[in-house]
């Protein structure tokens, strides 16, 4: 599992938010866990293998929002390896 995290410029409020998870849930369908925080400007979402980022890039950027970079690290449950 991918976490991925993306940063966007440009959302200002809950709707922006909503508005960004449903383009990442669209573009990427098995996508999980999708949240946006427009207070830190960022989008995450966790998925199995890494996603297309040229894809997640124009998809941001289809919507008018900014897209301004992208990371991923390994998703690990939390707890899981915990113990
Ligand atoms: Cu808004």
């Amino acid at each position: 599992m991918v976490k991925t995290t993306v940063k966007i410029g440009g959302m200002a409020c809950g709707m922006c938010e909503s508005h960004i998870n449903d383009v990442i849930r669209k573009t990427f369908p098995e996508a999980k866990k999708v949240s946006s925080s427009y207070k830190k400007g960022t989008a995450v979402f966790v998925t199995e293998e890494e996603v297309d980022k040229e894809c997640l890039r124009k998809a941001i950027e289809d919507t008018g929002y900014h897209y301004l970079g992208v990371s991923s690290e390994p998703y690990v449950k939390k707890g899981f390896f915990g113990w």
